[in-house]
């Protein structure tokens, strides 16, 4: 017993038989928060989420010991921290996966029933709606976005760049943006800070070579706008942002959601990563996201606030493998022996784990064990539940609809049933699939997604979806759809309960 404790109870004694006037409560209250919190443990965290674009399960080399792309940033941060196996984008596309992050809820209770935006949609999210942002903006955090938005801007039919850019990421709780308006195959080619584009798309320019790596489309571009200039020109924003908000973090803490355009096409790797995967100019893009990450990482420390920053490293969706889909002319599994996708069945936009299971590692020295890994089922709408928790509120009724808290499994805290009733995983053509513990069950026949046929119209007497137990049967091979009907029933009525009622939380 210290000294200062003692003292402190005696003065709790004290003013305890005095009228305590509103300055004895105020000074009674500064004591104690200085005795008893230590403020660097309970100090609430930094929070940076980076998310990569279509960056697949078996990229990293801490998924995959067959992996052909060093990462040795995001291995580290694994390393660190927690590594979870089992955790899933709430789609298998791009917009989809940001409304959930962002929102906690979802996409499929949106407008948006299947696919993605262009760079031209409206605003997705409704401006009333709390968001991550706007939950940690009321707790006092600075919060930013950098990078690639892809949840509509404005509210026009085609949105009209020369004019304020209103609502956007600032009408929904962050601060600060810089960014790209959508996908970087996706025109108008112009960096936007805020609610204004920087420099106005005047130009035009020509769809890259079909078939090519480097395919974009045609569109509306900057003067001096360089596809490949746009993963180093993030990364330099996000490092300065962090540079900026260091110091005064140990009072007002930090929210980074770092949304990165690579993987995705177009593969556009800068020189100085060219050539250091086995996995051609794909590979090299990953190693560019594993050096993005690890700016990042170098920047906290430079800043000595790594310990109190808690850093999640995930992707929207699965890889697709440049799989001969669309434009890609060749797959990266045969040319080079690599799979995105690890062991996992299907690829991106599939409703196959391929489509929606993702990397997720998550680093906070001051409360995360290092080398840890998790088998919790997790969803990235959980996103939002999870900094409620941190902040220490409660979500209101009308917010986080599909997120769960899991800063238990973050801190390696045992609970007595897994977090998650379930998860719902959707596909970019709408296909709905649930999964509840060893359980996935597929409401269709097919891949829903990029890989051919995304739907199989079932002949008489053959199951109309697919059932498969992933303890014994991961890849998604067999299907037992018809051995299980009770099973089939229960998950079906589960997700039919979900839909109607409108969220899928517990409340
Ligand atoms: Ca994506």
């Amino acid at each position: 017993m210290s000294t200062f404790s003692y003292t402190r109870r005696d003065f709790l004694k004290s003013v305890g038989t005095v009228a305590a006037s509103a300055g004895a409560f105020s000074l009674l209250s500064g004591l104690i928060s200085a005795d008893e919190t230590n403020p660097e443990k309970e100090r609430r965290p930094n929070i940076i989420f980076i998310m990569a674009d279509d960056m697949g399960y078996g990229d990293l080399g801490c998924y995959n010991k067959k992996s052909k792309i060093p990462t040795p940033n995001m291995d580290r941060l694994a390393k660190e921290g927690v590594r979870f196996t089992d955790a899933h984008s709430p789609s298998a596309v791009c917009t989809p996966t940001r409304y959930g992050v962002l929102t906690g809820r979802y996409c499929w209770r949106s407008r948006l029933k299947r696919g993605v935006l262009g760079g031209y949609s409206p605003c997705l999210i409704d401006t009333r709606r709390m968001t991550v942002a706007s939950l940690l903006k009321q707790h006092g955090y600075a919060t930013a976005c950098i990078g690639k938005w892809h949840l509509g801007l404005g509210t026009a039919k085609r949105t009209d760049f020369s004019k304020p850019l209103v609502p956007g990421p600032n009408a929904l709780g962050f601060d600060y943006f810089f960014g790209i308006s959508a996908s970087l195959d996706m025109p108008p080619y112009c960096y936007i800070e805020n609610d204004r584009v920087v420099k106005q798309p005047t130009e035009m320019v020509e769809a890259g070579e079909a078939g090519k790596d480097g395919w974009w489309r045609k569109g509306a571009i900057a003067p001096g706008f360089k596809h490949v200039q746009v993963m180093p020109d993030l990364t330099k924003k996000a490092v300065a942002y962090i540079d900026k908000h260091a110091k005064s973090s140990r009072n007002s803490p930090f929210f980074m959601y770092f949304a990165l355009p690579a993987p995705h096409c177009p593969i556009a790797p800068a020189p100085f990563v060219k050539g250091r995967s086995q996995a051609g100019g794909y590979g090299d893009y990953v190693v560019e996201v594993d050096w993005t990450v690890g700016e990042v990482m170098k920047a906290l420390e430079r800043n000595r606030i790594a310990e109190n920053t808690l850093v999640m490293v995930t992707s929207d969706n699965g890889s697709p493998g440049r799989t001969k889909i669309k434009r890609a002319p060749y797959s990266i599994i045969e040319v080079y022996g690599h799979n995105p996708s690890g062991d996992l069945r299907g690829i991106k936009a599939d409703i196959w784990d391929g489509g929606h299971r993702e990397p997720f590692i998550a680093r906070w020295p001051a409360k995360i064990s290092a080398g840890t890994t998790s088998d919790e089922l997790i969803c990235l709408t959980d996103l939002l539940a999870t900094c409620a928790a941190i902040v220490g509120t409660k979500l209101p009724g009308n917010a986080g609809e599909d997120s769960y808290n899991i800063l238990p499994a973050l801190l390696g805290r045992k609970t007595d049933i897994p977090i998650r009733q379930a998860v719902v995983h959707h596909s970019s053509i709408g296909m709905f699939a649930i999964r509840q513990g060893k359980w996935k069950l597929i409401l269709g026949r097919g891949s829903g997604g990029f890989t051919k046929p995304n739907r199989v119209k079932p002949k008489p007497g053959e199951p109309k979806g697919q059932l498969y137990d992933l303890d014994k049967d991961p890849a998604e091979s067999n299907n037992v759809w018809a051995e299980h009907p009770a099973i089939v029933q229960r998950l079906t009525n589960l997700l039919e309960k979900y839909k109607k009622q409108g969220h899928s939380r517990r409340t």
